[in-house]
């Protein structure tokens, strides 16, 4: 069975051109003019783009008292509505600590739900033997990347010798160590003083965790990181002090990638001040929103290249469970939604703006990260041969975003209200048209598959950073004591 998607315009991340796509069951056989197939999807009018990548999701995830209200089935079928066909989720080691263990029951309860394509990041939360094994049989089972929370206090949070030794391990495993960058002490210690003074409402929330604690803990990842000899990934960059250090680290030729939401890149902090409780606590989430100037870093950063991914960190939760948090800000779960809006969004206050072009949309949202989580040809490419993951995107297709039309199950959205001026005519996912613009489209659940993903040595071979440090530097027997040949 094959289908041929008809006279659209094909972006990537290189080029855009003319030309119809023949899918053959569930990858992409042919690209050129005039191609023939049993079915046509009309793309007149529309752009043809490589599905996009949600690499930040936290889909039914325990957390803070509670487990994010999204579900595996809510949340795929939101981002096949949105245009996104491949979500990478956070699994989380459960009271027992095993990382396998928590492997295995992601795949349980992902499995017969979703309806687009998963992958999964691992959390270290701690560091002792079992997670030094465990680690190599995560990477195994497909899982090539390890996140580490640098807040949380006394949750999730991890110590820097225990992230060191995580990020060593990383290096000798060929992984990707991913930070949530955030001085979880400091934070602590500005939570406790909002409170002491009452200042207890979800504004405390962003006051107890400025800008200045982001930039800390980043500059420290990415100094362990080099000490480690290992490439980093700084998950939800929010501010220009992390954007800086990430620059900063970049232009010396270390690999580390920066991750923008799409939430920080559009809403600001003053989405807590003066507002009713529900409207400001439905917000909170960490790093919170920040002022203008910091959102014009992030854009700026998409821009030239220094940022090179744009994610959701969907992690979302109902008004009921939010006001878990009314007895003080620090008990407010922390999360929002995002993964059916971030491309509309994107695309409306970046390409339309002039900010960005439609292939460094493309970037942005699939193809960078395809290829910094070792995915990509097979995600993240309009090329033969790459799985049929492919937006048919109509850029004259605008909407209102409602939470009455929505398809995630949460009562709320915080892009609501926003104008959008584009979305998918078609979303295809390995072949399957899942979505369908005014057709009441419901996928499949169950028909989504986990993705494998490899270690990649080659791009940590070119670091030995540790190798220099743990090799004494020969210093010359001079009488002046004067080093020679450094
Ligand atoms: N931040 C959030 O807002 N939610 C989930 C975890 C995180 O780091
Ligand atoms: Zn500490
Ligand atoms: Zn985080
Ligand atoms: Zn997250």
């Amino acid at each position: 069975m094959t289908k041929v998607i008809k006279n659209g315009t094909i972006v990537t991340a290189d080029r855009s051109y003319k030309a119809d796509v023949l899918v053959d069951g569930e990858t992409i056989r042919e690209i050129g003019p005039d191609l023939k197939g049993d079915e046509y999807i009309d793309a007149e009018g529309a752009y043809v783009i490589p599905g996009g990548i949600d690499p930040h999701t936290h889909l039914e995830m325990p957390f803070m008292g509670t487990t994010a209200a999204e579900t595996f089935e809510s949340g795929t079928f939101a981002a096949a509505a949105g245009g996104t066909t491949m979500l990478v989720d956070f699994c989380l080691p459960g009271p027992d600590g095993s990382l396998v263990n928590a492997i295995n029951d992601w795949h349980r309860k992902s499995a017969p739900q979703i309806s687009v394509d998963i992958g999964y990041h691992m959390a270290v939360t701690g560091w002792n033997e079992t997670i030094f094994a465990e680690m190599e049989q995560a990477v195994k089972m497909g899982i090539n990347t390890f996140k580490h929370f640098m807040a949380y206090k006394g949750a999730l949070m991890v110590e820097d010798d225990e992230m060191f030794a995580s990020f060593k391990r990383c290096a000798e495993l060929g992984a990707l160590p991913l930070v949530h960058a955030e001085n979880g002490d400091i934070v602590a210690a500005l939570q406790e003083k909002y409170m002491a003074e009452g200042l207890t409402g979800p504004e405390g929330h962003a006051y107890s965790r400025p800008p200045e604690v982001e930039g800390e803990a980043t500059n420290r990842a990415i100094m362990i990181a080099d000490a480690a000899g290992v490439p980093l990934y700084v998950v939800h960059v929010s501010c220009e002090q992390s954007h800086e250090a990430i620059r900063r680290a970049r232009q010396k030729g270390m690999r580390v990638y920066g991750e923008p939401l799409i939430q920080h890149l559009t809403l600001d902090e003053g989405e807590y001040f003066n507002r009713d409780w529900d409207y400001a606590a439905r917000r909170v989430m960490s790093p919170p929103f920040r002022s203008k100037d910091h959102q014009q870093s992030l854009w700026a950063g998409l821009q030239s290249g220094s940022l090179q991914v744009v994610a959701t960190d969907h992690c979302a939760f109902t008004t009921e469970q939010k006001r878990f948090g009314l007895k003080g800000f620090p008990s407010i779960p922390n999360g929002t939604g995002g993964v059916e809006d971030r491309l509309a969004v994107l695309w409306t206050q970046g390409v339309e703006t002039g900010r960005l072009t439609p292939e460094e949309f493309v970037a942005v949202t699939s193809t960078n990260i395809a290829k910094i989580l070792n995915v990509y040809p097979r995600k993240g490419a309009i090329v033969e041969g790459a799985d049929a993951d492919i937006v048919v995107w109509d850029p004259k297709l605008s909407r209102t975003i409602t939470v009455a039309s929505q398809k995630s199950i949460i009562d709320y959205n915080v892009f609501e209200g926003f104008e959008v001026s584009a979305q998918p005519r078609y979303t295809l996912s390995r072949g399957d048209v899942v979505w369908a613009h005014g057709q009441n489209s419901q996928p499949q659940p169950g028909r989504g598959k986990f993705i494998p993903r490899p270690p990649f040595p080659s791009a940590h071979k070119a670091l030995s950073k540790w190798k220099e440090l743990t090799t004494p530097r020969k210093i010359a027997r001079d009488p002046q004591n004067i080093p020679s040949g450094v």
